[in-house]
């Protein structure tokens, strides 16, 4: 029999385990067993896997015999802010195409509200004015950068650049991508950053990367640029995104993530005239799809083959 361990709130726990008891037998797993952390008793040297997204500090650390950990979603900085997280075992997260289309499409949907100035139009709307705000520079005028230009910022540059912006990605390495220019490396990041109207924030959350969208990095945008953060909350820095929208450094902010979430009523984040909140929901992983990618991954875990999607524990993502 082959354990494996469900962290996740209890009450969710149904969404994820008729996916995976549905997608155990087509990858030969005949004998999947499910336990839910918090809801089932279990010993910890019972458990062979593990899945979740935060799970409490200092669990899977007490779990002997784990094989490999598989993330619910795409970002893992939710296990590696563990102290105690056993970096011996392999942490695989969840890579999908479903996941990178709805991530893109929150990227577009927002680069598109700021560049239309959709917002002008709703608020003239309300006041039953007939406003036809229009971009301030053509499409292909306007430069959309995209920080961290992995599986999801490539899929959203491809999108945007289908659409006439000229894009451009950072990352830590080069990328090739037809109509898309490439930044790598902290040198890169000034001249990427100067031709950014809109700056798309896409990164892992690393001690590299953490408070990234502060103060010094919104001074190297263009006067008046826009800001979409879909990575995590700790990536910005609130008082620097506030203050920079009073400023006029920035003209607007789509924000889904946030440094306490759900963002407490009163952060003023939420009234903020130029700032557009969502409840970090520009993506949401399948439990279809991530039963079926744990299962495999599972599977090929059983028979000694090697996983995929592998976090490397020296990078952070
Ligand atoms: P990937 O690992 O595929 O891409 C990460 C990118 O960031 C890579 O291009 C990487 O560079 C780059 N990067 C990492 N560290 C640095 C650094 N120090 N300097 C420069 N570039 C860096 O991740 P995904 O695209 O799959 O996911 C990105 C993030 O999106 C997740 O970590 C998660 O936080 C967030 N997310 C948010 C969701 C939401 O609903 N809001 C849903 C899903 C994901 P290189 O390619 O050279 O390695
Ligand atoms: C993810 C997320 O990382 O939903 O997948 O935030």
């Amino acid at each position: 029999m082959t354990t494996l361990l469900l962290i996740l709130p209890v009450r969710w726990a149904p969404i994820w385990q008729a996916p995976l008891r549905d997608a155990a037998p087509a990858h030969g797993l005949s004998n999947l067993n499910l336990i839910v952390h918090g809801k089932d008793a279990y010993a910890p040297g019972d458990i062979d896997y593990a899945l979740g997204f935060r799970p409490d500090a200092g669990l899977l650390g007490s779990l002997p015999k784990l094989k490999a950990i598989f993330s619910l979603g795409a970002g893992v900085d939710g296990f590696l802010s563990d102290p105690a997280f056993p970096k011996h075992v392999p942490l695989v997260r969840f890579v999908n195409p479903a996941l990178s289309l709805e991530m893109a499409q929150y990227c577009v949907l927002h680069t598109l509200i700021h560049h239309r100035r959709f917002r002008t139009t709703l608020a003239a709307q309300a006041e039953h004015k007939w406003t036809q705000a229009m971009p301030e520079k053509g499409t292909a005028k306007t430069g959309v950068g995209i920080l961290g230009f992995g599986e999801i910022g490539i899929m959203a540059g491809e999108r945007l650049r289908d659409l006439g912006f000229a894009v451009a990605g950072w990352s830590r390495t080069k990328k090739d991508v037809p109509g898309i220019e490439s930044f790598a490396g902290e040198a890169a990041l000034g001249p990427f950053l100067a031709r950014s109207d809109i700056l798309i924030c896409l990164l892992p959350l690393t001690p590299e990367t953490r408070g990234v969208l502060n103060r010094r990095l919104f001074a190297q945008l263009p006067k008046g640029a826009y800001l979409i953060n879909a990575a995590r909350g700790a990536h910005q820095v609130e008082a620097d995104v506030i203050a920079a929208l009073n400023e006029g450094q920035l003209s607007g902010a789509s924000l889904d993530v946030f440094e306490t979430e759900p963002l407490p009523k009163d952060n003023p984040l939420w009234a903020h005239p130029k700032i557009i909140v969502t409840p970090h929901n520009a993506g949401l992983s399948d439990p279809i799809a991530a039963a079926q990618s744990v299962a495999a991954g599972i599977a090929a875990a059983e028979r000694g083959q090697p996983l995929q999607n592998v976090v490397d524990m020296a990078r952070g993502y």
